[in-house]
């Protein structure tokens, strides 16, 4: 990528294009555009066809979307797949229409077959059943990934898509109800910690499998596919380790110095048992995730918008 190019990076103020926004400042890259959702309305196709026609960026990064925990996504499933069809679709097709060679689309690692073997290959993808309390969301990724290769076979462009685990970091949703379980135990063990509780609950069964990467290894990851460029049609971002809840509940614990113990509600969906991503085509492209995860945990929970380091040394 020329450090003149002109960038587009739609959700800037999200987890991801936030940090995607922070990786392209910090290597130089200064012709950057964002747009609030006041400005441009992702979901209003005319607004979208017009700015990508108006500004023509040489290239955009798709990391806005419809996103939440396995709680938000099973309850709200009409409102994930109908934005996210809107969201991709718009910005793709306008894209396309703009002129726009070089897109990048992220999507989500629930979009694999639920019980696919472990760990997970590019190719298991549409080989089985979804996982029933994301299956909206992941639908609707599949069909971003589609969109990109279906313009790459038909129009020669270069749209990829990379798969993230679950990502975790500055700019999290730390809201209990749609929030993702890492930002979710981190505010319930503070609070805990702070009302001197003796338990915190943690959802479901503890037995599930979960890998967790610091959003900004993955807006390193994205920025280096990019500058490199790679032939898709998509690829896995990960770490290649997994923990349980369990572990994850504890090592919170841990993290934000809460001397109590996990108590589980089983009423809760535990979600896929596992989805842990075989990240070997990133390593052969070069790219590695640097960031341990209690490191990580340590400094998302730093950045969390109700930690002050005065009240809690
Ligand atoms: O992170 P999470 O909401 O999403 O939940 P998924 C992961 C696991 O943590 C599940 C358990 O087994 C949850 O039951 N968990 C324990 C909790 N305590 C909590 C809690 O307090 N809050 C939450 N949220 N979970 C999402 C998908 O699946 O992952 C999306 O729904 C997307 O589509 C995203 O792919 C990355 O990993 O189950």
């Amino acid at each position: 990528m020329d450090r003149n190019a002109k960038i587009f990076v739609t959700g800037h103020r999200g987890m991801v294009g936030s940090a995607i926004v922070r990786r392209l400042q910090a290597a130089g890259y200064d012709r950057l555009l964002t747009r609030g959702r006041e400005d441009l309305d992702l979901l209003d196709q005319r607004a979208v066809h017009a700015f990508l026609a108006h500004e023509k960026p040489d290239y955009v990064f798709i990391a806005a979307a419809k996103v939440g925990g396995i709680q938000a996504n099973d309850q709200q499933r009409a409102d994930f797949l109908y934005q996210n069809l809107l969201i991709e679709a718009n910005l793709i097709h306008g894209a396309h229409l703009a002129g726009v060679q070089r897109l990048m689309f992220l999507g989500s690692s629930c979009i694999y077959p639920r019980d696919c073997p472990q760990p997970i290959k590019e190719e298991y993808l549409l080989t089985g059943p979804l996982e029933q309390t994301n299956e909206p969301y992941a639908i609707a990724k599949i069909a971003g990934i589609k969109l990109c290769e279906s313009y790459n076979r038909q129009y020669a462009r270069q749209y990829v898509s990379v798969m993230p685990t679950n990502l975790y970091g500055p700019n999290d949703n730390y809201d209990l109800l749609s929030s993702h379980v890492l930002p979710a135990l981190i505010r319930k063990a503070h609070e805990a910690k702070l009302r001197g509780d003796a338990e915190y609950v943690v959802w479901g069964s503890g037995t599930p499998r979960r890998e967790f990467l610091y959003v900004d290894d993955l807006a390193d990851a994205c920025v280096h596919l990019m500058e490199r460029g790679y032939d898709g049609p998509l690829v896995n971002v990960g770490t290649g380790e997994d923990v349980t809840i369990r572990e994850l509940a504890e090592t919170v614990m841990d993290v934000v110095g809460f001397r109590g113990r996990v108590v589980y509600d089983r009423s809760k969906p535990d979600g896929t048992p596992r989805k842990l991503l075989d990240v070997s085509r990133l390593a052969a492209l070069g790219w590695k995730a640097r960031t341990p995860l209690r490191e990580g945990m340590r400094r998302a929970y730093e950045s969390a918008p109700f930690h002050s380091p005065v009240a809690n040394p």
